[in-house]
């Protein structure tokens, strides 16, 4: 059994002997369950975070953790240095799922960009006919990809990037949602690749105009530039489709997967693209000790399952319409909101705030004791993405508390 510890304790004790790399709300978490967590003293809170869209399956789901313990009791790991029985079932599965070729699995989110980015490069080199190493990749200001030197050599964030350098070359960096930008620097022969979200997550959910994905696709593909989605936080339903390309009919040349991929249960992260992209890839050029090990395999296709099985796309359009109507009451009747946007259950509200006054950190406190859990983001933007199993009536219980922590601020 585990060790009992105060939530307190527990404070304590990350602050002492854990790297002091996150500044995480005041509230301990020790149990889940579909939408709701529990704190060490038994508090329930309705989770709108979902540890960033990872847990899009609900917490502890039965059905993937059953996959799990299943899995977990009979093989775990053999490395990439022999065949397993569950990958290549996993692999049909997920490439039929998606419709794609194949798949490349990986980890975490930061390694499927890095395996994009590799796939990207050898592609141009031994397809499109690039010089070595003159290969460009486009990407777009306020990105989040994740934490590696070269994910961090894309970022214009400066605490992402500060103090790291130096930096991994190749990249172009234009403004997202900027249709005419991206077509400029596409006229330079060496560019390979433009890699997108589809919603910039942690610019705060920043959802670009309606259109732009297909035009950038369109533009990509007179060029002969392959069109690269991070979906990391986007895919598996969270905006009320599969993926968000789907929105706009747009099927990415390589699609990045994470996260929701296991359902928040096991690091599990992949990137699917067809033949003519993925066979460039040899053996022994890319690969993990971990990638494609056969628990990530059953988690990932339970996870998947789950996803179709509960409708999960479709409960997050029809609940993400009802959320932002409820939040846009907030923008009409009070001036504490300017703003509320998303698509599905990926949203954010734009507090009436300058980041530096803390109101919206304040909104996310006074939330916690009423039982939300959300983070701000930027200072002035809380963003709110509960798990996609939530009920109406718990959308709807969740909502007063949200109101009420925020008219506590009026
Ligand atoms: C953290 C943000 C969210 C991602 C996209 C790749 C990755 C992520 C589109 C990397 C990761 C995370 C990681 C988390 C904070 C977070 C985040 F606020 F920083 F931007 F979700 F909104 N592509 N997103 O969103 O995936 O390597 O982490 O598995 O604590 O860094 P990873």
């Amino acid at each position: 059994m585990k060790e009992k510890i105060s939530s307190r304790q527990a404070m304590e004790l990350e602050d002492k002997y854990g790297a002091h790399n996150y500044h995480p709300l005041p509230v301990v978490l020790s149990k889940g369950a579909g939408a709701r967590v529990w704190d060490a003293e038994g508090k329930e809170y309705f989770d709108f975070l979902s540890a960033y869209s990872a847990v899009n399956q609900g917490h502890c789901h039965p059905k993937i953790i059953g996959a799990l313990i299943d899995q977990a009791q009979t093989l775990t790991l053999t490395s990439r240095a022999f065949y397993n029985d569950v990958l290549g079932v996993y692999e049909k599965f997920a490439t039929s799922y998606f419709g794609y070729d194949k798949i490349l699995p990986m980890n975490s989110g930061a390694e499927g960009d890095e395996t994009a980015l590799k796939l990207c490069r050898k592609w141009a080199y031994t397809k499109k006919g690039i010089a070595e190493n003159e290969a460009k990749i486009i990407v777009c200001a306020d990105n989040f990809h994740g934490r590696t030197i070269t994910v961090i050599s894309m970022s214009t964030d400066p605490d992402s990037r500060g103090g790291f350098g130096p930096y991994t070359p190749g990249f172009i960096t234009i403004p997202y949602n900027d249709l005419p930008a991206l077509e400029k620097a596409l006229e330079d022969p060496n560019v390979a690749g433009f890699l997108v979200e589809p919603i910039q997550g942690e610019a705060g959910v920043f959802v670009p105009d309606d259109g732009y994905l297909k035009g950038a696709y369109d533009l990509c593909k007179a060029k002969n530039v392959l069109f690269i989605a991070d979906e990391v936080q986007t895919g598996i339903a969270r905006t009320g489709q599969l993926l968000a390309c789907d929105h706009e009919g747009v099927k990415p040349d390589i699609l990045i997967l994470g996260k929701a991929l296991s359902g928040g249960v096991y690091p599990v992260s992949a990137v699917l693209a067809n033949d003519e992209i993925m066979l460039c890839i040899k053996p022994g050029e890319h690969g993990s000790t971990f990638g494609g090990n056969p628990l990530a395999a059953r988690v990932a296709i339970a996870a998947l399952e789950v996803v179709k099985e509960e409708s999960l796309a479709e409960k997050a359009a029809y609940l993400g319409k009802i959320f932002r109507a409820e939040m846009q009451k907030l923008v009409d009747e009070t001036n504490l909101v300017t703003k509320v946007r998303g698509k599905g259950l990926l949203n954010a509200v734009i507090v009436n705030d300058t980041p530096q006054s803390h109101t919206a950190w304040n909104i996310c406190v006074k939330m916690a004791e009423n039982g939300v859990l959300a983070k701000p983001t930027h200072g002035n933007i809380i963003r709110f993405a509960p798990p996609l199993v939530i009920t109406e009536t718990e959308l709807m219980d969740a909502i007063a508390r949200i109101k009420k922590s925020f008219l506590a601020f009026n």
